[in-house]
């Protein structure tokens, strides 16, 4: 196999379980704030970025390679409010897709073993930018109602928690 992309894969597995880091902190930030509806989706979203790591993980051990963890940076633990906290997880996603696409990239035509195990993550990350994209619509029409905001809040609330997913 390719071990240039096999080191992209592993990048790609340190951020992912830099995303779930990322996303812990945001909830600390959601529950101090008494969401606790946003906290447990932050939470489970967490919970689900440890999932597509392990994805990663998972493949990497499969071929021989030993996967190799990173320093991972503090995480931002300030933001104005939740929309701009939605808006840095939106931003955070795109960042995500580029990085997964570029992988994909690398391997189409070099290594179809590669192509075809990153399929799963494409498709992921159409999701994924969807929800955030859909949750910054929401709380743009919310504005200051606060009694909108807690009918979100319950909304999410309801999140469970995400089973392992079959991956590649
Ligand atoms: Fe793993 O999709 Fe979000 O980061």
């Amino acid at each position: 196999m390719d071990n240039r992309i096999l080191d992209l894969i592993n990048e790609q597995m340190n951020f992912e379980y830099e995303s779930a880091y990322i996303y812990k902190a945001m909830a600390a930030y959601t529950d101090d704030l008494d969401l606790d509806g946003f906290t447990n989706w932050l939470d489970n979203q967490s919970i689900e970025e440890i999932y597509h790591g392990e994805g990663m993980k998972d493949f990497l051990q499969s071929v021989g390679y030993k996967p190799v963890y990173t320093t991972m940076e503090a995480p931002k633990a300030e933001y104005e409010n939740v929309l701009d906290l939605v808006k840095t997880a939106f931003a955070h996603e795109q960042e995500v897709t580029r990085r997964i696409h570029n992988i994909a990239k690398e391997a189409n035509g070099v290594d179809e073993r590669i192509r075809s195990f990153i399929q799963w993550y494409i498709d992921e990350q159409v999701e994924e930018e969807e929800n955030f994209s859909k949750l910054i619509t929401r709380l743009e029409r919310i504005g200051d109602n606060w009694g909108a905001m807690y009918v979100l809040d319950h909304e999410l609330g309801l999140r469970p928690a995400p089973q392992k997913p079959v991956i590649g």
